[in-house]
């Protein structure tokens, strides 16, 4: 049995944990003031509306001082696993026009957002996403959030199968009980959903050893629910498409040679969020924990949330996720704690292959006859813009062919159970909207993630969903010009240091830390097993080619053959990176002035035209850049033709660039 958690030194509870005792299980004050004809919420009703899955949001760009905000609301779904039903595909296509910014987002955690959304539509969106087989409930606030699952739908693995169906079964599981969310959304109406697996109602009514709290309407979360929010996946030996070092507890299935399942592994204390300038806020990757039966799992997981219920810092809200808990006490009293509830002791972990960063695109067999399409959606954000037609393409196709949807961690969405005599037609509808397959994308992109940030979210610091796109290009730009056209690696940005994108996972990661000014984060490993480390404070965005050309140089000196840049980063160190950086800069500075090469250059010919500004700079010297290094400036034109000259000679782009000037010299 466990005794009644003892804190030494007794702090106030935050505000929140206030918030949430006299909120009658989540009603109040969101149902009374919903009533009201108003544009927006209380402080209180939006700390309680979080846990209904929506978040009160303002439009950043149409701020006008003086002015009332331009107030909306966002809604997430809980969808374990990235499943969306046709039906429910089809009513966030109609929301997100009929109510919202006539964009769907997929989210980092396999969900949809909805975004725009006024006060006076809430309830009819919410509804129509409950009457359509969705839900909302638990999408954000301090309960567990949408439990994650790799989103390939592989009938001829079990393993897969049992990811899914566990990550199903734990989110019914840990769902909240009360009878709020019907009241006030479907008045009173219950949701049409699928039965519970009797496993998980005897579960969640199973005592264990102080797991339950008697006579609440939530026997597993209590009058308080969770000190912060709880995130859990589910995932296949080898399979890190769900990034699981970085959830507050990660189960691994363990199959038997027949693919029967036996168990999980169990890690732990995996967290990303931080605050900039807090030493004591950090990024965590989970710890192994141990194995347990399958029989056992549900009581497992409820002792796991059980520690973290009674033990979590109730007072900091900066310090009350589960990794917090975790590296306080250390790894052996968590586990002791939680063995306490369990009832029972942790079996030895069991070995694992090598972890992979896997994304499903394009198309794949399903194992059963049928087939299914991975399709990326940059930044998750599902629209139609110009050519770009992907909201109507996946309408069209979800409309025609009635299929299924599977959002992906890294905010693509998969299309399945798709006969192959329909593969045709799907490609060329794709086709037809102007999006591209996996294999026409750069790889820089197709491997990227950015969070929404500006306009929508209230943290944001500075852009991230908006920027990256030209970040990325920029990117490519220099890789070309230092002479590494093909390289690619693992970028992710965010807004702010919350970490949102799982940024800290990145092999190359932009942290917003004010306007147009970003941290630089480097070194996690390519299959994000390995965090990054903070590499520069302060960024502006327009030093980005500075910064980055003299890494990506000595990358390309000095790398191992086939090792990735976050591995070489990491391997390195970042002392010797700041050395060769340093160095690298006062052989020849990047200056914005016109330099004394540049000066000569202007004068020399036609080619090299006046300056125009450090986006479409280019590098001279890339092949030698170490030794000498000098930058003249063409223009936009000019430069587009070189790089496309230089991508099908497979040349630097510097290199052609010296030839074209030197034989100019020459003919004077
Ligand atoms: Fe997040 C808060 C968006 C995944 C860590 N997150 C927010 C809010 C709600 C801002 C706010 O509190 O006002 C953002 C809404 C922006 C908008 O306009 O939509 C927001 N988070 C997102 C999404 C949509 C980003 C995306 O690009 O997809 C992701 C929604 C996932 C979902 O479907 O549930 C999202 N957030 C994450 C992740 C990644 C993950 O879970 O795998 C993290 C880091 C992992 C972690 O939790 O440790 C993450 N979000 C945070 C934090 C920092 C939490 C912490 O422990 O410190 C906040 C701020 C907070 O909770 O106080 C936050
Ligand atoms: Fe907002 Fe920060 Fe999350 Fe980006 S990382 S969505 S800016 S909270």
């Amino acid at each position: 049995m466990v005794t009644t958690p003892t804190n030494p030194i007794v702090r106030k509870p935050s505000k929140v944990e206030g918030l949430k005792e006299r909120s009658s299980f989540l009603r109040e004050p969101v149902a009374s003031e919903l009533l009201l004809d108003t544009t927006h919420f209380s402080e209180d009703a939006i700390q309680i509306l979080k846990f209904h899955g929506s978040y009160q949001q303002d439009n950043r760009d149409n701020r006008i001082k003086g002015q009332e905000k331009d107030y909306q609301f966002m809604l997430r779904t809980r969808s374990p696993g990235g499943f969306i039903p046709p039906q429910l595909y089809l009513t966030f296509d109609r929301l997100a026009d009929e109510y919202g910014n006539q964009t769907i987002r997929a989210t980092t955690r396999q969900g949809f957002q909805l975004h725009g959304v006024l006060k006076k539509n809430l309830k009819a969106a919410i509804a129509a996403i409950v009457r359509n087989m969705g839900s909302t409930l638990g999408a954000c606030g301090d309960v567990n959030r949408n439990v994650m699952a790799p989103p390939a739908p592989f009938r001829n693995r079990p393993e897969y199968q049992y990811a899914y169906e566990y990550a199903n079964t734990i989110a019914d599981l840990l769902t909240p009980q009360t009878g709020a969310y019907y009241e006030i959304w479907l008045d009173g109406e219950k949701a049409i959903s699928a039965e519970e697996h009797p496993e998980v109602v005897a579960a969640r009514q199973r005592n264990g050893n102080g797991t339950i709290v008697h006579d609440t309407e939530e026997p597993l979360y209590g009058t308080h629910y969770m000190p912060r929010k709880f995130k859990v996946c589910v995932t296949v030996p080898g399979d890190n498409s769900v990034d699981l070092f970085s959830q507050d507890v990660s189960l691994v299935v363990i199959t038997n040679s027949q693919g029967e399942l036996e168990g999980f592994n169990v890690y732990a204390g995996g967290g990303l969020g931080r605050t900039h300038n807090k030493e004591e806020t950090f990024p965590r990757v989970a710890d192994p924990i141990g194995y347990v039966e399958k029989a056992d799992v549900y009581d497992l997981i409820k002792a796991i949330l059980a520690t973290q219920r009674d033990y979590g810092d109730r007072t900091d809200r900066r310090h009350a996720r589960m990794k917090y808990l975790i590296e306080d006490w250390g790894v052996d009293k968590f586990r002791t704690t939680v063995e306490q509830y369990f009832g029972k002791s942790l079996q030895p972990f069991k070995p694992l292959p090598e972890w992979k960063y896997l994304d499903f695109l394009g198309w794949h067999d399903q194992g059963d006859g049928k087939q299914f399409v991975g399709i990326s959606v940059q930044n998750g954000r599902i629209k139609n813009d110009g050519a770009f037609q992907l909201k109507t393409a996946l309408r069209e196709i979800v409309q025609r062919f009635n299929l299924p949807i599977l959002l992906t961690p890294s905010q693509d969405v998969i299309l399945y159970d798709i006969d192959p005599a329909q593969q045709a037609e799907i490609q060329q509808i794709l086709d037809r909207s102007g999006i591209k397959r996996e294999t026409e994308i750069d790889p820089l992109e197709r491997y990227s993630m950015a969070c929404p940030a500006l306009p929508t979210c209230g943290l944001a610091t500075t852009e991230s969903e908006r920027a990256i796109p030209g970040i990325l290009e920029r990117i490519r730009r220099l890789l070309v010009s230092v002479g590494l056209p093909d390289e690619s690696f693992i970028v992710r940005m965010t807004g702010c240091p919350n970490g949102c994108a799982r940024p800290y996972l990145a092999e190359l990661a932009f942290v917003g830390n004010g306007p147009n000014v970003y941290q630089i984060w480097l070194g996690a490993s390519p299959n994000q097993t390995r965090l990054a480390k903070l590499y520069l404070d302060k960024m502006a965005i327009d030093d980005l080619e500075t910064t980055l050309e003299p890494l990506f140089v000595y990358f390309r000196d000095e790398r191992s053959p086939a090792e990735s840049f976050g591995d070489f980063c990491d391997r390195l160190g970042f002392d010797a990176l700041r050395t060769f950086a340093d160095a690298y800069g006062s052989i020849a500075p990047v200056a914005d002035t016109i330099t004394e090469a540049e000066a000569e250059a202007e004068t020399a010919a036609e080619l090299v035209a006046p300056i125009n500004d450090l986006d479409t700079a280019l590098s001279t010297t890339g092949a030698v850049a170490a030794k000498v290094r000098r930058r003249v400036t063409v223009r936009e034109d000019v430069y587009t033709r070189l790089q496309a000259i230089a991508a099908q000679q497979g040349k630097p782009i510097s290199y052609l660039a010296t030839e074209a000037i030197e034989a100019y010299l020459k003919t004077l």
